[in-house]
């Protein structure tokens, strides 16, 4: 057996291995062995450097670079629609000019001549991968036009990286872009994160944590400026704006006034200037990321100031250049008494926003976590999305598996995120999607995504959480994307041109989420995890935690009231018909029971089985898929490099044992609440 040559998951889904057969390959090679490219900004010149990177592997051979097309019109051309001799292209080819930050690929005379088209440069270098990811794939060169354009027009990964190297909620080893309270001089790394990035259309970092740690709110002023607008300049070269996350507090602690309150000319001042000296280094910012409020920072409301002024005054340094304020609406008071049935974490951010509805600066982008609470395996969606029609928001998700599994288990979220997007929140008529809104709405709108990339050799920890990566930056691009298809072309694209272990690692990861999910906290239960560390199995960890976060569980029965009837009444933060939906436990979804709705143990879901007993069958099946995934991977030994494929079969290994603990921890805790017998009679303990 011939052994595959290892590799560490560093160069991620940009692998471009030599086409899958020579027969392919002399189709490549006759086109793309001669490129024509005349621009020569900085993003065309990343798009020139990946075409060589990219085509010398796929066809074995350096590609040569010629500023005029060679006479047997045989060859890739590349530019913008700025370019006369491409627009004469797309005019013989009868292809519609490509517009914004998209492209058109299309081939002239059966593919004698194809041509990337950007509508800009970033258009262009987005055309490139998208033509290197169809070689990589094995797919014929393009003959008729394949048209994109990004959906949403922010793209963002937010970075919880702190000054010091530490990542918040991070399981991929330390901050690729500061340490030691610096900011990295070695720019290598963010070189080629620019390049992943870029190739899957992410167009926006936020650097540093939104819980911002005194020394961190020094950032953004002289010290750090000159090594950020170089970090900034690498990533400019990717299309990559960046964006800072700073304190609503800093006026006091990083600029030694005695107030941070938003109605003093002095504050207003400061932040003006603070905004005005980023900008001289970095002119083309996005803008600044602000947590206020929340979770023990503080906020306008110690100022007796709304979020809206709080917002407004920072936005208005940033307007002179553009600038973009994004302000998250995750704030809630943390500190809840379990007695007061009447306060409910998930109404929080509704009912403080929903007020200020038009209040907002046009520049300012709520951005708002895509489930009501805190990035649960599963939630509904938030109710504050589409319920502001005068307001920007940009939806919120987390890559970094906090709460599922952190990196450690596998647990692909596409498909979570595709149902927060896909929800109909009936704002303005059917058809009113989380989508829509976050596309349709400005220029300043779209999805973020807490980054769960490090500086471990394979970026995510866990070679397969890399497909989070991909799928994030896929999905903002175009949110009708099937999940399995992005799965797939991963796959593909990461562990093939074998295309058997492609379909194996695309199953396995369409099986994880509801694995994982259900050997864990399924029907909406969530937050049973320990407390702090939010992994592994704590049943009452924050039941007896002032957080909140409870589930009620008592001898009858388990989940949390939030009818209006008798409940919270969250449910009537919802539009019709889902207030009803969700109000009644029989019309309510299977997954969202116990979120809306605290039940007897004994209560008989459609279908015939009581509530318990469900919880036991889940337990037990999602354990089974967990092992069952193991049993996948083990499949391909052989077909994956020794290197990846031990890496990943120990964390999968690993992952058995903590479902089957979570399966006998949270069954236990199940039946000693309920007493109820599993009629399967399967150990319970
Ligand atoms: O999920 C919670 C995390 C915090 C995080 C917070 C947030 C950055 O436990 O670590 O703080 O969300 O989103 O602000």
């Amino acid at each position: 057996v011939q052994r595959l040559p290892n590799e560490t998951g560093y160069e991620g889904w940009l692998r471009y291995r030599p086409a899958s057969s020579s027969r392919r390959q002399e189709g490549y090679t006759a086109v793309c062995q001669r490129i024509v490219a005349r621009g020569a900004s900085e993003v065309l010149l990343s798009a020139r450097r990946e075409l060589g990177k990219g085509l010398g592997a796929i066809l074995g051979r350096i590609p040569e670079f010629l500023v005029e097309p060679p006479v047997d019109g045989r060859y890739l051309g590349i530019g913008t629609v700025a370019e006369q001799w491409l627009l004469d292209a797309l005019a013989v080819a009868g292809v519609p000019r490509p517009t914004g930050d998209g492209f058109v690929l299309f081939g002239q005379g059966h593919a004698t001549a194809v041509f990337i088209v950007g509508g800009s440069d970033i258009g262009c270098l987005y055309g490139t991968f998208a033509l290197l990811r169809r070689l990589q794939l094995g797919e014929d060169l393009p003959n008729g036009p394949v048209v994109e354009r990004p959906a949403m027009a922010l793209r963002m990964l937010d970075h919880w990286d702190n000054l010091d190297g530490s990542v918040e909620r991070g399981y991929a080893g330390r901050s690729i872009f500061f340490a030691r309270g610096e900011v990295v001089a070695d720019r290598q790394r963010v070189l080629d994160y620019g390049r992943l990035l870029a190739s899957i259309g992410v167009n926006a970092v936020a650097l540093n944590n939104v819980n911002v740690a005194p020394g961190a709110m020094a950032l953004p002023t002289k010290r750090h400026l000159g090594p950020l607008a170089a970090l900034a300049g690498t990533f400019r070269s990717f299309g990559v704006r960046v964006f800072l996350s700073v304190a609503f507090e800093a006026p006091v602690v990083a600029g030694g006034l005695l107030t941070a309150d938003p109605g003093s000319p002095e504050v207003a001042r400061w932040w003006s200037q603070l905004a005005g000296g980023v900008y001289d280094y970095v002119p083309d910012l996005g803008g600044f990321l602000v947590k206020a409020g929340s979770e023990s920072q503080p906020g306008p409301r110690v100022y007796g100031r709304t979020h809206a002024d709080g917002a407004n005054v920072i936005a208005a340094g940033l307007e002179p250049f553009g600038g973009t304020l994004l302000w998250r609406t995750f704030v809630y008071d943390c500190k809840q008494d379990w007695r007061d049935r009447s306060t409910d974490r998930a109404k929080a951010a509704f009912d403080e926003f929903l007020p200020l509805d038009g209040l907002f600066a046009p520049n300012v982008v709520l951005q708002v976590k895509s489930g009501p609470m805190d990035f649960q395996v599963r939630e509904p969606p938030s109710p504050l999305l589409g319920a502001m029609a005068n307001t920007s928001q940009t939806v919120e998700v987390q890559l970094s598996q906090e709460y599922t599994g952190q990196q450690v288990h596998l647990c692909y979220l596409v498909p979570a995120w595709k149902r927060a997007l896909d929800f109909d929140t009936y704002a303005s008529g059917t058809g009113s999607t989380v989508a829509k809104l976050v596309c349709g709405a400005s220029s300043r709108t779209g999805m973020a995504g807490v980054a769960n990339v490090g500086d471990d050799p394979n970026w995510t920890g866990h070679h397969l959480a890399q497909a989070n990566l991909y799928g994030f930056g896929r999905l903002a691009w175009c949110p009708d994307l099937p999940a399995e298809q992005i799965a797939a072309e991963w796959a593909g694209l990461t562990f093939g041109p074998d295309p058997a272990s492609a379909d194996v690692v695309t199953e396995m990861l369409i099986a994880s989420a509801p694995a994982y999910e259900s050997y864990t906290t399924p029907l909406g239960l969530g937050w049973m995890v320990t407390p702090g560390s939010h992994y592994g199995p704590s049943p009452d960890g924050y039941e007896y935690s002032p957080w909140g976060t409870y589930h009620f569980a008592d001898s009858v029965g388990i989940g949390v009231d939030r009818t209006t009837s008798h409940g919270t009444g969250f449910t009537a933060q919802y539009r019709e018909p889902w207030k009803t939906i969700f109000e009644d436990p029989s019309t309510c979804p299977e997954d969202l029971l116990l979120f809306f709705h605290h039940l007897r143990y004994d209560f008989v879901l459609p279908g015939g089985t009581i509530l318990v007993q469900r919880m036991y069958d889940r337990h037990f099946e999602g354990t089974a898929i967990a092992e069952d995934l193991l049993a996948r991977w083990r499949s391909l030994a052989g077909c994956v490099d020794t290197v990846r494929y031990r890496a990943v079969e120990e964390k999968l290994a690993e992952q058995v044992r903590q479902a089957r603990e979570w399966r006998d921890v949270i069954n236990a805790y199940l039946y000693r609440k309920s007493g109820k017998n599993d009629e399967n009679r399967r150990p319970v303990y």
